[in-house]
C-alpha cells in the first residue's frame, strides 16, 4: 500500500509524433529543429509538394491548409494535429519544457527579446521574403524593384539585434532563434553578402549554423542544394 508522502511512480509514456515535411522547406525545418532540441523521438514523412502529395489523402485529410510542417503529436489522449510552424515549435517547447527553448520569466528582458523578435519575424521580416517569387516565380532584380530595398532595410535592423550577442535573446539558443534562422540561409542563397554588408549577423549565422540540432538534421545541405537549382539568379549580390 501507498504511504503518504511517497510519491508513486507513473510510467509516462513517450509522445507518438509524426512530422509531415519536405527536405529543403524553411517553414517545416523549424519544426524539426524544435523537436531535435528536446530530443525527441519522432516519425519524420515526406510530402512531395512537387508532385502535389499535399493535396490528396492521406494528407489533404489532415490538415485544411494542405501545408508543410504539418505535426501531429499523440501524448496518451489521442492525436493532436498542429500546423504553422511557430505554432508548432510554440506547442513542443510548451508540452517539454526541458530544456527551456525560451528564457523563464525570471529573465523579463531577455523573455520580452524572445518573444518580440518572433513577432517581427513573423509580421516584418518574413512579409518582406522574396525567395518565392526568385525560385517559384522566376523573378529578375529588375522585377523585384524596390521590395529588394525594403528587405535589405530590414535586415539592417536585424544586424543590429545580433550586436554583441550569440543568438536573438543573448547567449540561449531559442524559439526566436528557430524562427529566424532559416529564413535568413535564403537571402544568403540569393547572394546576400553578410560578412561584408552586416557582418554581426554573418557571426550569428555561423553560430546557428552550428548548432548541433541544425547540423544533425542536413537542411542546411538540402536547402542549399534546392536553392541551386531553384534560384541561381543573385539577386541580392551587391
Ligand atoms: N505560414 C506557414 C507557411 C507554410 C508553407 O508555406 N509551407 C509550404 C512549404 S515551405 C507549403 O506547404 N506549400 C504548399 C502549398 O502552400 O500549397 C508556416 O509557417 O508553417
Amino acid at each position: 500500500m501507498q504511504r503518504l508522502g511517497v510519491t508513486a511512480r507513473v510510467a509516462r509514456m513517450a509522445p507518438r509524433i509524426t512530422l509531415y515535411t519536405i527536405g529543403p522547406s524553411q517553414n517545416a525545418i523549424r519544426t524539426e529543429l524544435a523537436l531535435r532540441e528536446k530530443g525527441l523521438d519522432f516519425d519524420r514523412v515526406e510530402v512531395d509538394l512537387f508532385k502535389g502529395e499535399h493535396r490528396q489523402p492521406p494528407f489533404s485529410d489532415l490538415t485544411p491548409r494542405q501545408q508543410v510542417p504539418t505535426l501531429v503529436y499523440d501524448g496518451g489522449d489521442g492525436e493532436i494535429v498542429v500546423y504553422e510552424s511557430i505554432a508548432t515549435i510554440r506547442f513542443i517547447d510548451d508540452m517539454h519544457p526541458e530544456p527551456p527553448l525560451m528564457p523563464p520569466v525570471s529573465e523579463p528582458r531577455r523573455r520580452a527579446e524572445a518573444l518580440m523578435r518572433i513577432e517581427e519575424f513573423q509580421a516584418k521580416l518574413d512579409p518582406r521574403n522574396i525567395f518565392g517569387s526568385v525560385a517559384f516565380g522566376g523573378q529578375s532584380r529588375e522585377q523585384l524593384g524596390t521590395r529588394v530595398d525594403d528587405l535589405v532595410g530590414e535586415l539592417d535592423r536585424w544586424e543590429v539585434y545580433t550586436t554583441g550577442r550569440t543568438f536573438l535573446a543573448g547567449d540561449q539558443f531559442t524559439l526566436a532563434d528557430i524562427a529566424v534562422f532559416p529564413l535568413l540561409m535564403h537571402f544568403e542563397a540569393l547572394g546576400f553578402d553578410y560578412a561584408s554588408r552586416t557582418p554581426a549577423l554573418a557571426a550569428y549565422m555561423s553560430q546557428c549554423k552550428a548548432r548541433p540540432s541544425v547540423v544533425a538534421s542536413g537542411w542546411l545541405e538540402a536547402f542549399t542544394a534546392f536553392a541551386e537549382a531553384r534560384a541561381p539568379q543573385k539577386v541580392l549580390a551587391g
